[in-house]
């Protein structure tokens, strides 16, 4: 009820001031029509145009001092150079033409301003103009458009050659979980409708299929440095889309159908942390966090530096901390650490009776959990 009378005052207000303007301006005795914009008119918005070209140019220096930081550090996988390149060279190219043609549109916009007596002159067409103005953005497209193709296929390459170490990643609202191939380097058939959470079978692994036994199914994601790897993405709910940005990478996660993304790591996680902008990142956010401690405020601990496979769809309520640590390392220190992890065969099929075959020790059991309580 406040509310609405509130708004009533206010429009009552809002009325009374347009009154009163049409009042003042009956009141005054002019020569000429004060609806029609005189040369003084079109001088200051010619003006103002030009304190509009002011402000563009202002706000990009602005952005480019203040949030360049923010951008990804150097690639950290195989094809992301190529890919870094083919973006930068289409910014380079979007950022000189904008920058020209908005100073040429402003300052045109100035000097052709009405002015008493101007008339405008009749151009039919340039054959010479409208060839040049076409032929150039045609022979800059044409080259990005196939650059960009050829970008396209050769990172979408996805094939078996070089023995590439087969991963799949499974999303579900709201967390990832990865399943290594294991020895044969085959994954076990699996389905939704095979999941079975008393039996901690949270991927639904098909259970006769022979190649299903030595799949690992894990909640951190290890790679090797320099070994391809083949992702396989399956998603048990909705559209999810998993992205990995240090390494370019993100791909759809479509339910009831399997959609793959490849590409080979190039740094580790350790020598990613001795990055210059890396480092200064890490500085930055601790600098922030220690703060937010001062003040009192959660989730404050000193942050270390991690890739990070994340949810790129907004896929519900809990998507923006849909994330999952990726760990690249040596092919030795991936080796150990697999071998520490259990296979399906061991959690789930030696003994479907009970649930303590289960490894609580590798974090599926809070997963499980969680997905439980998801509603
Ligand atoms: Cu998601």
């Amino acid at each position: 009820m406040t509310a609405l009378l509130t708004l009533t005052v206010l429009v009552l207000v809002a009325i009374a001031i347009w009154q009163m303007t049409k009042i003042f301006e009956l009141s005054q005795t002019k020569t000429e029509n004060a609806e029609i914009a005189n040369d003084s008119d079109n001088k200051n918005n010619g003006y103002l145009l030009f304190a509009f070209l002011i402000f563009i140019y202002g706000i990009t220096i602005f952005s480019f001092a203040k949030y360049s930081k923010m951008l990804l550090p150097e690639a950290a996988s195989a094809h992301g150079g190529d890919y870094d390149q083919l973006m930068w060279v289409s910014f380079g190219i979007i950022f000189f033409v904008q920058t020209i043609t908005q100073a040429l549109l402003h300052y045109f916009a100035y000097k052709y301003r009405g002015q008493k007596g101007r008339k405008a002159l009749f151009f039919a067409d340039n054959d010479k103009l409208e060839f040049i103005w076409t032929i150039i953005p045609v022979i800059v497209l044409a080259g990005l458009i196939l650059w960009g193709l050829y970008t396209w296929t050769n990172i979408m390459d996805i094939n078996e050659d070089d023995d590439p170490l087969v991963v799949e990643l499974y999303a579900q609202q709201f967390n990832w979980t990865a399943r290594y191939a294991g020895d044969d380097n085959v994954l076990g058939d699996a389905n939704v409708r095979l999941i079975d959470i008393n039996n901690a079978n949270v991927l639904g692994l098909d259970e006769s299929d022979p190649n299903a036994e030595d799949d690992i199914i894990v909640k951190e994601l290890h790679l090797p440095v320099g070994r391809k790897v083949n992702f396989k993405m399956r998603s048990q709910d909705v559209l999810h889309s998993a992205y990995m940005p240090h390494f370019r990478a993100q791909m759809n996660c479509v339910p009831g159908m399997i959609t793959q993304f490849s590409f080979t790591p190039t740094v580790t996680t350790e020598e990613m942390r001795l990055n210059p902008d890396i480092v200064d990142k890490v500085k930055r956010t601790n600098a922030l966090r220690a703060e937010w401690a001062a003040e009192g405020k959660p989730n404050t601990d000193p942050w270390e530096f991690d890739y990070v496979l994340l949810c790129n769809k907004i896929c519900g309520k809990s998507h923006y901390n849909m994330q999952m640590k990726i760990i690249v390392e040596t092919e030795e220190e991936y080796n150990k650490w697999l071998a520490e992890q259990k296979t399906f065969k061991e959690t789930v099929m030696v003994d479907e009776t009970t649930d303590q075959a289960f490894n609580a020790e590798d974090g599926v059991d809070v997963e499980l959990s969680e997905t439980t309580s998801v509603e």
